[in-house]
This record gives structure tokens, C-alpha cells and sequence, in this order.
């Protein structure tokens, strides 16, 4: 009897020890916005952190892109080509509701929210050649950031600057600019782009075609500790780091789409969320630790 007792509780505790570690490991939680073309042009979806619950929030017949949650979860700002060229939108964040808010001829693009909700970055070529400007979430009070040839900000979770990368002449690299486009100086010297914040505002990640194939790398925003997250043949892109900073959702150009992968914050687990013939890509995670 005391041996089956003994019998008894050693398995209790194995079940109970494999629990905890399934449970710790590791399916990534909250929600994630994407863009995909599974009806024929680019609209945004949602679904889980595992891949699950894909369900489309736009509909329409031109394309829909660049998701990008406000800090507070409720809205998602996107950029759309309705009116003939790209514009920044506002849609709530069950896709309804939608509010434009830029009018012009040119593309207008990549949204990013400053962490108060109260501006929003974005890329223009208004001005003749793609250029970082900011606005008011309403869509006043525009103003030109920077006079290079520039892509893809990126608010820090601080506030109080802005990652981008900039292209066209010579290499494309990472920079960091205080919000108000001063101070602009080169984070990454080897080739970088598509940068993203970790939530601590301490690491970037970001994409670099510097081994002759694109990859995903993370720096210190003091410019120390580059480390490459991933090493494969295919092409990385967009990168987004979850709220808990556990995550890095990216969307990989398998044979012959792109698909949303997801991998701890250190390159391992690189588990692949969208499996459909179309392209999915621009994860952008819900900013809201649930
Ligand atoms: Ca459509
Ligand atoms: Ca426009
Ligand atoms: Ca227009
Ligand atoms: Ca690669």
C-alpha cells in the first residue's frame, strides 16, 4: 500500500511538473493586426497570437495596409488607396468607423502612434521624395520630420523618439531622431531597416541584408550587443514585438507567399501562424497585455 501511495504521488508530481511547463512555454497570447490579399486585394485581419480566429476587419475593393494599433487598443490607423493614392485612416478596432485623415494627390503611409495616442508619424512623398512627417491623431497640425529619403518610423514607447530607416543613397540603415526630427543619428552602420521597439524601449529589432540574405537582427539603442535572430534563406520582414516582450511576430516569403511567423524574443521557436496561398504580412501586435 505505501508503495502504490509512494507510486501515486510520484506521479502527481510528474503531471503536475509536465502542466507548469506546458504552461510556461509558450504559446504566444493577445492578438495580432495583419494585412493579407485572401480576397483578391490587401485588407487588414485579425486573429490570436497563435494563429487562431483569423477574421477579416476591412472590405473593399482597393487595398488596405500598414496596421497599426493605437497605444490604447481601441483604434487601429491603416493606410488605404480608395481615393486613388494612399492616405492615413482611423478605423475602431472591430473595423468600423472609418475617419481619413490626409488629402492629397501622393502616397501617404506606415502610421505609428505616439504612446499618448495624441500624434501619429507616418512616410509622405507630398514633398517630392518619401519623407517622415507627423501629425495630430485628427489629422492637423502635419510637419516634416526629416529631408533624407526615409521609411518605416517607429515611436518608442518613451515617447521621445523615433527609429526609421533611411534609403536611396548609399545603404539603407537604422536611425533614431527625437520626436521632433532633431538629433537624427545612425543607430546600425552594416545595413538595417524596418525597425521595431521592444516594449522596454531598451532593443530594437530590425532587418538587414548584410550576409547576402535577409535577416532578422536585434541592437541596443545605444548602438552595443547586435546579435542576428535568424538565419535563413528566405526573406524576413516586418517585424513586431509583443507588449509582454516575450514575442516577435514577422512575416517570412515562403515558396511563393508571405506568411506570418512568430518567435521568442531571443530567434528560437520560430513557429508560422497564416498557411494560405495568398500573402500575409504587417503583424502588428494588440498593444494591451490581456
Ligand atoms: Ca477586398
Ligand atoms: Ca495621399
Ligand atoms: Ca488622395
Ligand atoms: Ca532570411
Amino acid at each position: 500500500m505505501r508503495t502504490l501511495t509512494v507510486l501515486l504521488l510520484v506521479c502527481l508530481f510528474a503531471l503536475v511538473g509536465c502542466t507548469l511547463d506546458v504552461d510556461e512555454t509558450d504559446v504566444p497570447e493577445g492578438r495580432i493586426a495583419f494585412t493579407s490579399n485572401r480576397d483578391g486585394d490587401w485588407e487588414i485581419f485579425m486573429m490570436d497570437a497563435d494563429g487562431g480566429n483569423q477574421t477579416q476587419l476591412t472590405f473593399s475593393d482597393y487595398r488596405n495596409g500598414s496596421p497599426a494599433w493605437s497605444p490604447d487598443g481601441n483604434r487601429i490607423a491603416f493606410s488605404s488607396d480608395r481615393d486613388g493614392d494612399f492616405e492615413i485612416f482611423v478605423m475602431d478596432a472591430d473595423g468600423g468607423n472609418h475617419i481619413q485623415l490626409t488629402f492629397n494627390d501622393d502616397w501617404d503611409t506606415l502610421p505609428s502612434w505616439s504612446p499618448d495616442g495624441n500624434q501619429i508619424v507616418f512616410v509622405s512623398d507630398r514633398d517630392g521624395n518619401k519623407y517622415i512627417y507627423v501629425m495630430d491623431a485628427d489629422g492637423s497640425n502635419i510637419r516634416q520630420l526629416t529631408t533624407e529619403r526615409s521609411w518605416n518610423p517607429a515611436w518608442s514607447p518613451d515617447s521621445s523618439s523615433i527609429a526609421f530607416h533611411t534609403f536611396g543613397t548609399g545603404d539603407t540603415e537604422v536611425f533614431l531622431m527625437d520626436a521632433n526630427g532633431s538629433n537624427q543619428t545612425q543607430l546600425t552602420t552594416e545595413g538595417g531597416y524596418s525597425p521595431a521597439w521592444s516594449p522596454d524601449g531598451e532593443h530594437i529589432v530590425f532587418i538587414s541584408d548584410r550576409v547576402g540574405q535577409s535577416d532578422l537582427y536585434v541592437i541596443d539603442i545605444d548602438g552595443s550587443n547586435e546579435t542576428q535572430l535568424s538565419n535563413d534563406t528566405r526573406n524576413e520582414g516586418s517585424p513586431a514585438w509583443s507588449p509582454d516582450g516575450r514575442w516577435i511576430a514577422f512575416s517570412i516569403e515562403t515558396d511563393p507567399n508571405w506568411k506570418v511567423f512568430v518567435m521568442d524574443s531571443n530567434g528560437s521557436n520560430r513557429t508560422q501562424l497564416t498557411s494560405n496561398e495568398y500573402d500575409n504580412g504587417s503583424p502588428d501586435w494588440y498593444p494591451v497585455v490581456e
